[in-house]
């Protein structure tokens, strides 16, 4: 990805630098498709969307249906996302894995997007389709299929090849998406066509690609309001629907989280410009919520922490004080890049520093971004607001002189003039906090808060919204200075919750016709006054430490103040009426029956919950277990629930019986390799042309993933006594070389290198006549992206450039090579195209269960290698794991310095880790629970490929529990695991 990124961020500044980059010319009009409504359920004005007629803000999360190859965890991920607050998520396609083979179209088990639709549906989402044909996405290619290599002329632009090339798969994944939108009761309300269609390798954008791929869209049936996601507010696309746009303000340096750099201080509210014509609701089709990690990263827990709770509070709150009222986050859920998913830029684990895990616990800002999603929901004044000119010297006026701090007014102009005052710093990355106090325009008159004798504290990396004639149902507040949480009513009561960091002062006042039952549980620390000619409430306090609430009522108003951890970790049940669960890692869902509350939710350790529901609940059930309730103070409900969390027995991998075979037998004499394909082809449709004259690219052959074997047959004239050679896997491949099965080197590989040149003494010098095979193992890091539209980026080669010898110049025979067995026609239809490389195993069927390994030798990748060359380890090994329980676990190696080696992970068949011990960083492979076969037997199988001249071997591996939960979805359902069958033609 860093060499992908500079093009990137090149091209975003020469785009910005030169229109003429960007827009082909201001004049040149977008081709426009009729958009007249063919449906009434998704409709939208310049405020939001509307779903059946109802205003709302979609709150998304994107994830990957292809990066978890287990369809029963989709519920797991998509119930977290609506617990936090989501009311959509957002699904990239994959082309690329479903139509492995031109014109075969295999939506079989692990890659049919319906189980995902049908889970969204189920946990209550709606769905954003982002279908491509280009996705980015940091997966092979981008999204593009590997035969797309061999299909001449740019991709992404109005060229025939191209457009001949995706009309199948666009007409397939049209009508998935057809059958599936919200107008046939399917989940879907919006489809984006293409993916930042906004740089162009030839300047120019090609609008009448834009019109046929939407016409394309369109013909396969769909009818829900399109959007398109420029990569900056650049105007490109506007053909479709809604206008859309992407946002990574902070960048992608994990290594440094504290560092908050890249944005400009103007980034925030000047969203719209001239380029813009279309003013539908902004919305943002992917808003950074982590960060991508590359080979020999920082790790993803760095990419967490430089996108944690302190970027969701500055970074989403600026794009409310914008009026967005579409927000999708990439990503709410990475997932793995298993198989060969990813590009050659990032590894195997995808976790992207989400709110959820890669194995779906939940990070510190999951909770954070609750706050966010649960004002939103109950404020629909916010869907009709727009921000005020502010001049920066107005902003100082208001802010009584204070500089320094960034003022955004949002105004409803449909409702009673609600508004939401948005503080952030100037100098955002600071770590300083300002004191301030601020004038707000309020139906009572301007007032200057707080009127108490204290000021208001923005505090660092901080941003606050401050409320102004909000109406929380019956309640009006007037004005609040510390942020609103939620409002519910229950029963005759209605409860505020109100929020803000421990030790804060805060002021609130209310409209109230008379001051009726006014109370305070501890009037000590709540100051308030009460003026009788405007009927007008004031109250004052600071935020408590350590779960202590403020409780004040006054009429039918219950006003909660809650610290920010306790407000965070508060749950919003949509029971009818609602109910309020303080407490606990998760709650799911609830339902009452008659005098329960039955809870379903995740508890990682012993938790006291604080109940607030309908007065007719008097017992609470958790998972189905009736709990202990007891009543409290106001109307609250006790339960102490302790989970269950049974310790279980892990197999220690290191003392299993491992077997162990080899699999480089084709350096040996006797290796037979006329079943290889042979690398006679000497015309490529690839731009980069050969400097040799044969063609020794691997996907102009078929093959696109995984380990790529070569085979060059030559008759020496003697003397030849170097061999060099350019080869190019990708960023971090390695490779390594043998004539006629002796060692000659090997290239370990780094960040940055994706094409190396070496050159190597040959073992012993040739003589005159002597035929000699020089053996390639290479590693194929995934293609390229194809970021810039109208390039050809994705078919970079991989494989041989270029090679000759020093000495003399032996006679070609020919070359031979290799990837996964059958190629584009792969052989394991369930674990899907990109699953198998061309290792020699590999192409045997060893990595699968049921393989007979009883004439194996003893041998356990502790043991290694003693020379260069390729092992693989087979053992199996039983688990038995109550049901009710979630124990995420992973395997896990550590790393030997100094050594070179790289190793494949595959349980029971699927491929699940990639390690690369001298680059890393991914040490711990998380798998899933269904690809672990939770109950029963397991096989694992372990490639080492030993690349210097003493060998390799592992350190350790050990399988570990990531974390221990009671709870889950239910029932987990293994993927299919189909077991080795001869594989007749296997070379
Ligand atoms: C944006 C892509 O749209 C998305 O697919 C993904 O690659 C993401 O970046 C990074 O994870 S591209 C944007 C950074 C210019």
């Amino acid at each position: 990805m860093l060499a992908t990124l500079s093009i990137t961020a090149l091209q975003l500044a020469l785009a910005v630098l030169s229109p003429a980059f960007a827009v082909a010319s201001r004049e040149q009009q977008p081709l426009g498709v009729d958009h007249t409504a063919t449906q009434k359920r998704v409709t939208w004005d310049e405020h939001s969307l509307f779903i059946d007629g109802k205003r709302l803000f979609v709150f998304s999360g994107e994830v990957h249906p292809w990066r978890n190859p287990v369809q029963s965890l989709h519920l797991d991920v998509l119930q977290k996302l609506k617990a936090a607050g989501f009311n959509a998520v957002s699904i990239y396609f994959h082309w690329g894995v479903v139509e492995y083979e031109r014109g075969v179209f295999r939506w079989n088990e692990i890659f049919d997007l319906q189980p995902f639709l049908d889970a969204a549906k189920e946990a209550g989402l709606y769905v954003i389709a982002r279908p491509g044909p280009y996705v980015n996405a940091e997966t092979t290619g981008g999204g593009f299929p590997g035969w797309g290599t061999r299909v001449e002329g740019l991709w992404r632009k109005s060229n025939k090849n191209y457009t001949e090339a995706y009309k199948p798969f666009v007409r397939e994944f049209g009508a998935l998406i057809a059958k599936n939108e919200i107008t046939k009761g399917g989940p879907i309300i919006l489809v984006q066509v293409e993916n930042e269609y906004s740089g162009f390798g030839d300047g120019i954008e090609d609008f009448e690609y834009e019109w046929e791929l939407l016409q394309d869209f369109k013909d396969s049936g769909i009818t829900v309001p399109t959007v398109c996601d420029d990569a900056w507010l650049g105007g490109h696309f506007q053909s479709v629907d809604i206008y859309g746009w992407n946002s990574y303000p902070l960048g992608f340096d994990c290594s440094h989280p504290e560092v908050w750099h890249s944005a400009p201080p103007d980034y925030f509210y000047n969203l719209y410009n001239s380029r813009i014509r279309k003013h539908g609701p902004k919305s943002i089709l992917e808003l950074q919520a982590g960060g991508f990690d590359g080979w020999g990263g920082a790790g993803y827990d760095a990419c967490g922490k430089l996108i944690g709770p302190e970027f969701e509070r500055v970074f989403y709150k600026g794009m409310y004080g914008s009026a967005v009222k579409v927000m999708n986050l990439y990503m709410a859920f990475g997932g793995t890049n298993w198989g060969q998913l990813a590009e050659p830029g990032v590894y195997t684990s995808y976790d992207y520093g989400s709110i959820l895990r890669e194995d779906r616990r939940l990070r510190d800002k999951y909770y954070e971004l609750k706050l966010q999603t649960q004002f939103l929901a109950v404020s629909p004044a916010y869907l009709t607001s727009t921000p005020w000119q502010l001049t920066e010297s107005r902003q100082i006026e208001i802010l009584k002189g204070t500089r320094n701090i960034v003022l955004t007014v949002l105004e409803d102009t449909l409702d009673l003039h609600t508004k939401f005052y948005i503080v952030r710093h100037k100098y955002f990355s600071k770590f300083d906090s300002i004191n301030y106090r601020i004038e707000l325009k309020t139906s009572i008159g301007a007032i200057t808060v707080p009127k108490a004798d204290h000021t208001l504290e923005l505090q660092a990396r901080d941003s606050n919204i401050l409320l102004v004639d909000y109406k929380a149902g019956e309640t009006h507040i007037i004005y609040s200075t510390a942020e609103l949480y939620t409002w519910k009513e229950i029963d005759c009561f209605n409860y505020i919750i109100l929020y803000g960091d421990p030790n804060e002062k805060h002021e609130a006042a209310f409209k109230v016709s008379e001051l009726k039952d006014f109370s305070s549980l501890d009037t000590e620390e709540v100051e308030w006054t009460y003026q009788i000619d405007n009927a007008i409430l004031t109250v004052n306090f600071a935020i408590l430490e350590d779960g202590d609430t403020h409780t004040i009522k006054f009429g039918n108003t219950v006003l909660l103040v809650f610290c920010r951890e306790v407000a965070s970790k508060t749950w919003i049940m949509d029971t009818n009426p609602p109910a309020i669960v303080k407490g606990g890692y998760l709650i799911r869902s609830a339902s009452i029956e008659g005098s329960h509350l039955n809870l379903k939710g995740d508890l990682t350790q012993a938790t006291r919950l604080h109940i607030l529901a309908t007065k007719s609940v008097k017992q609470v059930t958790f998972n189905g277990k009736d709990v202990d309730t007891q009543p409290a103070t106001d109307g609250w409900l006790y339960v102490m629930y302790t989970p269950e969390l049974p310790d279980i027995k892990l197999p220690e991998l290191s003392k299993l019986d491992w077997k162990r075979a080899d699999s480089l037998p084709e350096i040996t004499d006797s290796y037979d390799d006329s079943k290889w394909v042979t690398a006679s082809n000497t015309y490529t449709p690839n731009r980069e042309k050969p400097a040799v004259k044969e063609v020794l690219y691997a996907s102009d052959y078929g093959f696109h993933s995984g380990n790529i074997l070569w085979r060059g047959h030559f008759t020496a004239s003697g003397g030849e006594d170097g061999f060099w050679a350019v080869v190019q896997g990708g960023q971090a491949f390695g490779y390594s070389i043998w004539d006629n099965g002796v060692y000659v080197g090997f290239w370990e590989g780094d960040v940055t290198t994706g094409r190396h040149r070496c050159n190597f003494k040959l073992p012993k010098s040739w003589e005159s006549g002597e035929d000699h095979i020089i053996t390639i193992l290479q590693d194929h890091m995934g293609l390229e992206e194809n970021w810039t539209a109208a390039t050809e980026h994705f078919k970079a080669p991989r494989g041989i450039f270029d090679y000759g010898f020093n000495g003399a110049s032996p006679k070609l025979v020919h070359w031979k090579l290799t990837g996964n067995l059958g190629g584009e026609k792969y052989l394991d239809i369930e674990r899907g195209p990109l699953n198998e490389g061309g290792l020699y195993a590999e192409r045997q069927g060893w990595h699968l269960p049921g393989f007979d390994d009883s004439d194996w030798k003893e041998g356990s990748p502790l043991d290694g290698l003693k020379e260069p060359g390729v092992a693989f380890y087979r053992t199996t090994f039983n688990l038995d794991v109550p049901s009710g329980i979630d124990y995420p676990m992973a395997i896990e190696y550590s790393n030997s310095t100094g050594s070179y080696y790289r190793s494949q992970i595959y349980v029971n068949g699927y491929q699940f880790g990639k390690y690369v011990n001298s680059i890393g960083p991914q040490k711990s492979f998380f798998i899933p629970q269904g690809i672990l076969n939770y109950n029963g037997k397991n096989t694992l199988a372990i490639s080492l490929w030993a690349m210097q001249g003493e060998g390799a071997h592992l350190n350790s591996l050990d399988l570990r529990i990531l974390g221990k939960v009671e709870g889950g979805v239910g029932e987990i359902k293994n993927s299919p695991a189909p077991a080795w069958s001869e594989r007749k033609d296997a070379y």
